[in-house]
């Protein structure tokens, strides 16, 4: 599915369409901070290319998915708070707490988090 028919909100700021606080950018994905953050340090990194859920996960998207962590390790070095620690969250379908359906993973940090989530 290309960017055009992403019908998603994430697809709208992907086409620029809405603004966001991009942090990262590059061609396989890009960062913003949350609009509805749950922690002093709140972002998402998507990847360009439409995947619903990660139940739609292919083989071919393992690099995606690998350079997704390695630009969350990078972006939570920036925001210094790599060393504090931080915590990575893919949420899935209802039972997981999915509100977007186009993938996204949440890096959350600033604060003690508990475990395990609610
Ligand atoms: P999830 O519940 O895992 O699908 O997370 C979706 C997140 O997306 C949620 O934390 C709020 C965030 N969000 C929704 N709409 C927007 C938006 O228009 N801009 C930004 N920056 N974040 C959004």
């Amino acid at each position: 599915m290309s960017i055009e028919d992403n019908p998603t909100i994430f697809g709208m700021i992907l086409r620029g369409e809405i603004p966001s606080d991009t942090v990262w950018e590059d061609e396989h994905c890009i960062a913003f901070r949350d609009i509805n953050p749950a922690a002093p340090v709140h972002i998402l990194i998507i990847p360009r290319k439409l995947i619903p859920t990660i139940n739609d996960v292919s083989d071919d998207d393992k690099f995606l998915l690998g350079h997704m962590v390695t630009v969350a390790r990078d972006i939570a070095a920036a925001e210094n708070v790599g060393d504090d620690g931080y915590r990575l969250v893919f949420n899935c379908n209802r039972d997981g707490g999915q509100t977007v359906y186009h993938i996204h993973m949440h890096l959350i940090a600033g604060r003690g988090l508990s475990w395990p989530p609610g």
